[in-house]
């Protein structure tokens, strides 16, 4: 099995982290999809990573399929609950965190890839209210819980540290430490686990 990604995408960093703590091998293959030569067209029609190839060919994406799909795998650390009810508020977590990452994401490709003239403030309030309105919902429903869902850490703990994660890169002027103490307490609990800090992103 071959994932192939960035060291600087949250969603690239969510899927490893998932492989990593259910102890699945996978290869790591570096695509730079911003650069004219990229070949992520090849594998995924939408350009995206991260993309997964499979020893039989087939391909995964995008990072929640491909989070799934390694939960699925083996029978340790199970990430997802097999409960309806729960895997849907899981998979809520997680989009809310996906949601924080594709909200700077688009605030960050305005202010980077378009020319000043061309850019929208009134665009990147957008997002960055996204950002707030999310992180604002993540403390809340945190709450004084030791985890996100559950008295286990599951997939909703790791993509919300991905998502928070990706705003200490990115966003450093978003306080979401000192403005949810509640948050900040889950991130450093992850970033004791190897899986976290072998896949922190390089320095900007
Ligand atoms: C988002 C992946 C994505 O936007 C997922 O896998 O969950 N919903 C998808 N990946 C970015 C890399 S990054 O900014 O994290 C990507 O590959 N963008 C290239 C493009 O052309 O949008």
């Amino acid at each position: 099995m071959k994932l192939i990604g960035s060291l600087t995408s949250p969603y690239v960093r969510k899927v490893r982290i998932v492989f990593s703590e259910k102890k699945l091998d996978v290869d790591h293959v570096l695509e730079n999809v911003w650069s004219p030569d990229t070949i992520i067209g090849q594998t995924n029609p939408l350009g995206k990573v991260p993309c997964l190839v499979l020893d039989d060919g087939g391909v995964i994406y995008d990072s929640r399929v491909i989070a799934e799909y390694a939960d699925g795998l083996s029978p340790v650390s199970k990430l997802i609950p097999a409960d309806t009810r729960d895997r849907a508020s899981v998979k809520t977590w997680e989009a809310l965190s996906d949601g924080i990452m594709d909200a700077g994401i688009l605030a960050r490709l305005e202010l980077t890839l378009r020319p000043a003239e061309q850019q929208s403030q009134v665009w990147v309030d957008r997002q960055m209210g996204k950002i707030d309105t999310a992180l604002r919902q993540m403390s809340e429903h945190l709450g004084e819980n030791a985890w996100c869902h559950g008295n286990q850490m599951t997939l909703a703990d790791i993509a919300v540290g991905c998502a928070i994660g990706y705003l200490l890169l990115r966003f450093p002027e978003v306080k979401w430490q000192t403005q949810y103490p509640n948050l900040d307490r889950l991130y450093q609990k992850l970033m004791q686990r190897a899986s976290f800090v072998e896949t922190a992103p390089p320095a900007a």
